[in-house]
């Protein structure tokens, strides 16, 4: 049996290591190895070329080591293999910790300091809301956006949800939908995005989104670039100098040197780390559903290739 791991990532030797260790009974490849692509069962991958993909005739499962499944649904070969993608309680704790970090920046208006020092400029104490007047709209409410919002509560914010349509049967925060997405936007003081990259969710975040939300307030992406108009946001942007947003996912990454994002005063980049893919939590669950399809033929998947996630 044969698994073939493709990423990109920084720490892409420790991946290995770890996926050698966990299935030593596999001959574990990369692509620098050249192996026989007809002859890999299970494929490990973030970013996968076409080109391999192509190649990949016999793959039964593919894992993905990330939350999104996008870059592999979007590639033009990929013909609806079963994905198992990384449902992971670690993911969902260091995302929470990222959103957090951001709208304490933004509420404790952290950039003016940073700004401010860099033209050894003393700017003295700032007024400041407290949590509970704050109210924090979650857009996408999946495994991690259900997560990120609980965190978000425990900690006294007000919390509102929106969902495209709404199959939650209970839930602790109030939800809306699309018929009163202007009412959860302007009801909003900061509004997170955890949406996937699908069809219907491309440019959600548009003028009109935007125009809804309110003249002072935060958006912060950490769901996918193409949800986002990044020319809208721009506009918006220089138009309404108390607006801001936090951006961690962009049309193309790495996001380009001349992009406009990356020196805008009112705009904090971070490099898609918003939530890191823990090794052993991913690799274990890997594992458990690698065994679980050798024992039962049945694949636990998680995605829904009709809704693209
Ligand atoms: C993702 C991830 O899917 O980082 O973006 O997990």
């Amino acid at each position: 049996m044969s698994i073939l791991f493709y990423c990109n990532f920084n720490n892409k030797k420790k991946w290995l290591v770890s996926i050698k260790k966990k299935f030593p009974e596999y001959n574990v490849f990369t692509i620098k190895d050249k192996p026989d692509l007809l002859k890999i069962d299970y494929a490990i991958v973030w970013n996968i070329p076409n080109s391999i993909m192509k190649e990949l005739k016999n793959v039964k499962i593919i894992f993905s080591l990330g939350a999104g499944v996008d870059h592999i649904i979007n590639l033009p070969s990929y013909k609806k293999t079963p994905i198992v993608r990384v449902k992971d309680i670690n993911m969902a704790k260091r995302m929470s910790y990222h959103v957090h970090s951001q709208i304490l920046t933004y509420q404790l208006k952290l950039n003016l300091f940073q700004r401010a020092q860099i033209q050894k400029k003393w700017l003295g104490e700032q007024n400041t809301k407290l949590n509970q007047d704050i109210t924090i709209g979650i857009v996408g409410l999946g495994f991690l956006g259900q997560h990120v919002a609980k965190y978000l509560v425990n900690l006294n914010y007000r919390v509102l949800g929106f969902k495209r349509e709404n199959k939650t049967k209970k839930s602790d925060i109030k939800i809306y939908t699309e018929k009163n997405l202007g009412k959860f936007l302007n009801s909003s003081d900061i509004i997170v995005s955890i949406l996937p990259d699908t069809k219907k969710t491309k440019n959600f975040i548009n003028k009109n989104f935007l125009s809804l939300m309110k003249k002072e307030s935060f958006l912060i992406n950490i769901g996918r670039g193409n949800t986002l108009n990044e020319k809208d946001l721009l506009l918006h942007l220089n138009k309404n100098k108390k607006f801001q947003a936090s951006l961690d996912v962009f049309k193309t990454e790495p996001l380009p040197k001349n992009n406009k994002f990356w020196t805008h005063k009112n705009v904090i980049v971070t490099p898609h780390a918003a939530a890191l893919t823990d090794i052993e939590s991913s690799i274990n669950l890997m594992a458990k559903r690698l065994n679980n399809f050798l024992k039962t033929g049945k694949i636990k998947s998680d995605v829904d290739l009709n809704r693209g996630y």
